[in-house]
């Protein structure tokens, strides 16, 4: 396929330009925010005006608590560093948020306009400098509109009002109260990343990965592979400030030039995804230029005999080369890199990124061995053929493989056959072969099977399916992938909250015999939470498709479960060896990059009513959540 030119990119334009529909200049919303507001009956605005009083009167005391607090320093924090530990007093965040009001106030609320600086790319310089010399202005701006935003958006209001715990009060009441604490949601998730973001400041800053309990960091390729892989995150989170000192640090510190072995698919998800998300949100080319870098430095890994990737290039010496006991790639590392990929040789004219990509899938799509569709857990780079067959999963080494089949599709513009066709046969494969239902409560899952045994076993890793599943279905494909997307979003929530903790498990097993009396087991071994972000993803895109409120209370649950069992006080939050201990969990000491790159992301979106905060139907996220955009049609 012909690479479109970088003017091309450039105009992607969002509806509204220039329409009566969407845009989200500050003169449109100024406009558009007074006619709805003429358009509401005099009990609506009564209502809202009393609401603000009383916001107002009850901010009082908090606003001066605050302002004590900053002068006295936190003795909390003080206490907690002699010895840091998985926090107890985070268990006051069980309790509602405090509303908005009754916050401290931050001055960088809300996240970037970013469909207003993709619609004014060509004109404008698009930096965050810029954006911050404007900032003082828009502050106040966005605390109003935040209000008005709560009537305006009636609208983007759910479906799950009707069934929702508001039940009292008029209709447009019971939306200003949703909006109301889908904003205090998203301010604890801002809340949560600053926390994380201190331990990894504090400690680990320009390493790969916190270690919050020992206070120090941990190293995998030696890249920051934390602060990249966050870079996007902050930026959606509208976290300006630590946006800015993270760019600096890509501006002055980063270098590939490094002797140093890295895993090419965890490479290419997180840096290389990292740095094209971000060029594409803020316009900035230093995160371009750094994304060609290690794209080009990644490159020696595709040259095997067979042109299907190493798993480890030297990124500094231009080697590559497969782990030491095996001339094996795993299948999902080899087909999940095709987004990026691609990506860089459509921004850069290069054709050769896509060429190595796509000729890795051309092959794995004629390979015998598949079962449905299903796909085994290794290819070897010799002689390009599945090894160890005879095993299909959704789980651990063959997940993102069926994921970015469909993004695939969706990224080029739904007009490559053969993924569509390849991604329509493996949902049917899952369907025919891997699906069953748990006894009692008959919680659809998907288990795995090994030489014809069906195993019950299920990884949180397949908790990306219903999102995925729901994606597809948005995009045109059968409407029963969204029935099973519910089916299997209910199961996933299952596996967290039936957990002492409420967090999931590494991996479960479900019970299929009729007489038992729980659905889901856990093996000791299995007992671990990394702080995945495969359920909050998906029940992003859950939320987003159908505008159930049910998913936003999951994901907030999940949220204060994090909160209240992986949250280190002095900074950071750590994975926990033990879901089903809440008197001692058992702390890892380690901050997984992906927790800053995806969960805490997912969790901000998943929060926010906004469908143009990152458009589905304009970006397609990789597997490590960064959002790339879906090519224009010409
Ligand atoms: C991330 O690196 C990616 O989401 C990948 O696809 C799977 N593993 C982690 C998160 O669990």
């Amino acid at each position: 396929m012909h690479p479109p030119s970088r003017q091309d990119y450039i105009s992607i334009n969002f509806a509204g330009q220039g329409s009566g529909s969407y845009n989200n200049s500050k003169q449109w919303r100024r406009q558009s925010c007074w006619r709805k507001w003429k358009q509401l009956s005099r009990l609506q605005r009564s209502l809202i005006l009393i609401l603000l009083f009383i916001c107002g009167i009850a901010s009082y005391p908090a606003v001066t608590e605050q302002l004590r607090g900053l002068t006295d320093g936190d003795p909390e924090t003080e206490r907690n560093s002699v010895f840091p530990h998985v926090l107890p007093e985070a268990v006051k965040q069980d309790h509602p948020p405090l509303p908005t009001s009754q916050r401290k106030l931050s001055n960088k609320r809300g996240p970037p306009i970013l469909q207003n600086r993709l619609q004014k790319k060509e004109n404008a310089s698009n930096t965050v400098v810029e954006d911050k010399a404007s900032d003082s202005k828009k502050e106040g701006e966005e605390e109003v509109i935040s209000w008005r935003g709560a009537v305006i958006d009636t609208d983007q209001a759910t479906e799950g009002t009707k069934d929702g715990e508001n039940k009292e009060g008029s209709p447009a009441n019971q939306k200003v109260q949703l909006s109301v604490k889908s904003a205090n949601w998203r301010e604890a998730v801002q809340e949560a990343f600053r926390h994380a973001w201190k331990g990894y400041k504090d400690f680990a800053w320009g390493h790969d990965e916190l270690r919050p309990l020992s206070k120090s960091y941990g190293e995998w390729f030696g890249l920051g592979l934390t602060l990249i892989d966050a870079l996007d995150t902050m930026w959606i989170l509208g976290l300006k400030e630590e946006f800015e000192e993270a760019k600096t640090w890509v501006a002055t510190e980063l270098t590939f030039n490094k002797n140093v072995d890295v895993n090419l698919f965890e490479s290419t998800i997180r840096i290389l995804g990292g740095l094209l998300s971000t060029y594409h949100l803020t316009g900035d080319t230093l995160f371009l230029d750094k994304a060609k870098d290690i794209g080009s430095r990644l490159m020696p890994a595709f040259n095997t005999p067979s042109k299907i990737p190493y798993s480890d290039v030297n990124i500094g010496k231009g080697t590559a080369h497969p782990p030491r006991w095996t001339s094996d790639s795993t299948v999902a590392e080899v087909t999940s890199i095709q987004l990026e990929f691609r990506e860089l040789s459509r921004l850069t004219q290069e054709p050769q990124y896509q060429a190595a990509v796509a000729e890795v899938m051309k092959q794995v799509h004629k390979l015998d061995g598949k079962l449905d569709g299903l796909v085994p857990m290794f290819i070897n780079t010799n002689n390009g053929q599945f090894t160890h067959q005879g095993i299909y999963t959704l789980g651990a080494r063959a997940d993102s493989y069926y994921e970015y089949l469909l993004k695939q599709w969706i990224q080029g513009g739904k007009k490559e056959n053969e993924l569509l066709e390849d991604y329509l046969q493996a949902i049917e494969g899952v369907k025919n072969n891997l699906l069953q239902k748990s006894s009692p409560n008959g919680l659809t899952f998907v288990g795995e099977l090994s030489h014809g045994q069906f195993s019950p076993k299920m990884d949180h890793l397949v908790c990306f399916l219903p999102g995925t599943l729901a994606l597809g279905a948005h995009n045109g494909l059968p409407a029963d992938h969204m029935d099973l997307a519910k089916q299997l979003m209910e199961t996933c929530y299952q596996m967290y909250i039936q957990m002492e903790t409420g967090l999931s498990p590494e991996i479960v097993h479900f019970n299929m015999h009729q007489g038992s009396t729980r659905d889901i087991e856990v093996k000791l071994a299995d007992r671990h939470n990394l702080l995945r972000p495969e359920t909050v993803e998906s029940l992003f895109y859950l939320y987003r498709f159908t505008k159930d409120q049910k998913y936003q209370e999951w994901g907030w649950k999940i949220l204060q479960n994090f909160n209240k069992y992986t949250k280190v006080s002095s900074g950071g939050y750590t994975s926990i060896n033990n879901v089903r201990d809440p008197d001692y969990p058992s702390p890892r000491d380690k901050m997984e990059s992906f927790f800053l790159g995806e969960t805490l992301k997912y969790l901000y979106l998943l929060f926010s009513d906004d469908p143009n905060l990152i458009s589905l139907d304009q970006y397609v996220f990789n597997t490590e959540a960064h959002p790339l955009p879906i090519w224009p049609s010409n």
